[in-house]
Parts: C-alpha cells; sequence; structure tokens
C-alpha cells in the first residue's frame, strides 16, 4: 500500500507465505540498513572527504574510487554478521567472500555492486548500489564460487538503491516491482511507487554511442534507425540518453520506458562484454522481467544464461518489450 513503509511492506509480503520464517524479510531489512549508510556516505561526498580515487583497482582492473571501497566495506559490514546469508559475492572482490567464524550463517547468498556507476561520484551524478540473492544450495554453509554459479531465474529477490536527487531503493521478489523513497526525517524507505510498469513502446534509446564502431551489425542497425527518426523506417523520432550509471537508465526506463544497451564490442572480444552478469546484468533483468519488460543479450534471455565465474561479463539490451524485441529478431 502507497506510504507505507519498507518493513512493513516486507512483512504484508511476508503473511502471504505461511511457511516463511521472517529470515528472508530480515534480510531484505538489512540490505535496506546497508543502502542507507552508503546513501549518507555519497551524499556527504566531499565533506567527509570520500571524493576522489582510492588508489588501488579492483578484480576488474579499474581503478577503484574512495567510495567503491568505503561503500563495499559498509555493505559487507552490514550484512556479514546478521545470520541470513551463507556467503557474498561482490563486484569489488577477487572471491566470494565468506561469513567471519563466529557468526551464524543462513540459507541465502548475496552477489552485490556496491557502488555502481563510481566514474560519476567526483562530478556529482546519480550513482547506486545493486544486489542480487539467491538461495544457498541445500546444506552448503561455506559457499564456494561454484555455488553462486546459478543462471538468473534462480534469483529469489533483486534490487537497487539508486542515491539521485532522492534516494530510492527498487525491489522486486518475483511478484511485481516496487520503489520507495528514503525518508531521511524518519530513517525509513516509504513505498513511493507501487507496482512499477514499463510500456511496451518507447522513443528513447540509451548507449554509448562513442563505441559505435566496435558494435556488431544487429546494434549498429537498430541505433541508425532510432538515429534517422521520421526519415527514417522507424518513422518517428527517437531521444537519446546516456548516464553511464546503469542504475540510473534502468530507473529511468522504470517511470517512463525507454531501452537500454550495451552490447558486445569489439575492443576487447574475450571479455564478452561490459557489465557483469552476476551483479549488474542479472538482477537488472530479474526488475525489467517483474516490471513487463525484457532483458537478452540480443540471441539469448539473459537470465537463463549458466555463469561459468562470479565476475563473467555479458552484453545487456533490455527495457521496453517492443523495442527489445526488434533488436533481438535483428540478431536473427
Ligand atoms: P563504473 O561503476 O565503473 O562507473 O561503471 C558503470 C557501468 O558498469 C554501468 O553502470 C554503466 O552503464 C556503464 O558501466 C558505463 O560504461 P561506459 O563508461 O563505457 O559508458
Amino acid at each position: 500500500m502507497k506510504g507505507e513503509h519498507l518493513t512493513q511492506f516486507l512483512i504484508h509480503e511476508q503473511r502471504k507465505s505461511p511457511a516463511a520464517t521472517g529470515e528472508f524479510t530480515l534480510l531484505l531489512s538489512d540490505v535496506a540498513t546497508a543502502c542507507k549508510a552508503i546513501a549518507h556516505a555519497v551524499n556527504r561526498g566531499a565533506l567527509a572527504g570520500h571524493l576522489g580515487v582510492a588508489g588501488s583497482e579492483n578484480v576488474q582492473g579499474e581503478v577503484q574510487k574512495k567510495l567503491d571501497v568505503i561503500s563495499n566495506d559498509l555493505f559487507i559490514r552490514s550484512l556479514e554478521w546478521t545470520g541470513h546469508l551463507a556467503g557474498m559475492a561482490s563486484e569489488e572482490n577477487d572471491q566470494v567472500i565468506p561469513i567471519p567464524s563466529g557468526y551464524p550463517r543462513g540459507k541465502y547468498l548475496i552477489c552485490f555492486d556496491p557502488l555502481d556507476g563510481s566514474s560519476n561520484i567526483d562530478v556529482n551524478i546519480s550513482v547506486g548500489t545493486i544486489f542480487s540473492i539467491l538461495r544457498a544450495p541445500d546444506g552448503v554453509t561455506q559457499p564456494s564460487e561454484q555455488d553462486f554459479l546459478q543462471p538468473g531465474t534462480q534469483q529469489v529477490a533483486a534490487g537497487f538503491c539508486v542515491y539521485g536527487p532522492s534516494t530510492v531503493m527498487v525491489l522486486t521478489t518475483g511478484s511485481g516491482v516496487n520503489g520507495f523513497t528514503l525518508d531521511r526525517d524518519v530513517g525509513e524507505f516509504i513505498l513511493t511507487h507501487p507496482n512499477l510498469r514499463i510500456p511496451a513502446d518507447t522513443a528513447e534509446f540509451a548507449i554509448n554511442m562513442s563505441n559505435r564502431r566496435y558494435w556488431e551489425e544487429p546494434v549498429r542497425r537498430y541505433v541508425d534507425e532510432c538515429v534517422q527518426g521520421k526519415d527514417g523506417v522507424r518513422e518517428k523520432n527517437f531521444n537519446m540518453r546516456w548516464v553511464a550509471s546503469m542504475v540510473a537508465e534502468v530507473y529511468r526506463i522504470l517511470t517512463r520506458g525507454g531501452i537500454f544497451l550495451y552490447p558486445f564490442d569489439t575492443r576487447d572480444p574475450s571479455k564478452g562484454g561490459r557489465l557483469r552478469l552476476m551483479y549488474e546484468a542479472n538482477p537488472m533483468s530479474f526488475i525489467v522481467e517483474q516490471a513487463g519488460g525484457l532483458a537478452s543479450t540480443g540471441r539469448e534471455r539473459i537470465m537463463e544464461i549458466q555463469p561459468h565465474s562470479i565476475h563473467q561479463r555479458v552484453p545487456v539490451i533490455l527495457g521496453s518489450k517492443n523495442e527489445v524485441e526488434r533488436v533481438v529478431s535483428y540478431h536473427g
């Protein structure tokens, strides 16, 4: 119900499943607490000396920002002790993150990108946290990387928090998508955007055009047709956006439709794409599909990919159903 806070919402959802123990509700509530702490750190920015680079690289070989490191720490510290998780995997950590000995273990696994879009931090553009929750295989209390390698269809929940003009958490547990705005006065996420739905048609696309020369032909054809607008085969004008923060792009698509593409390109074919399957593509695909959209690599449904590594990258094309179907059809 619009206006209820996240904990109320989660408990109402929990009561719909008589067998629920409350562990899942508590886990989501802990994730929200972690996001509030990160929102606070992001919001303090230069005042807390949080801007700039950390002087290190992550496992992907990307330069880490101070806030990447701070957010990763805040997320891990908020969740490791709670007893709801068997293990964690972060975009920033080479290996899966075990629950320290001395803390109880739960039945869930979480994969997360603590600060997506972090190249935008220093220029004060929206960034966010993305998470995906899976079940640990039966009886597993010390999961290995292999235990995380489940296709996106196995996710029990996914969400993201966008730290923008307001802080908004978007969440799906597999029955629709809801958006909660952080009310800083009371410290709670309030349900402000119930049952988000992505319109099937759109006239807005998002892609990094500077990579055009590296794209495959189907993507080039699709984007060229959008750019030709009324004068081309589409017979309507399109608008373009590129924030370079996936959280901001997906939030825009959830509020007014659109298509987002980070396709395969030939800059480094061995990478298979730019975005990470476990931390970005799978959770965003779950959310988008739950809101009535589609998510594909161009050749297959993202959530059906069998992962082979926790840091695997994939092409991502997601958003308004009819546009994604069109791009997929061009891949033939
Ligand atoms: P960072 O977290 O390193 O800034 O990457 C953000 C991101 O994974 C995703 O959120 C953007 O859509 C995409 O990369 C932007 O990539 P380009 O800088 O190549 O446009």
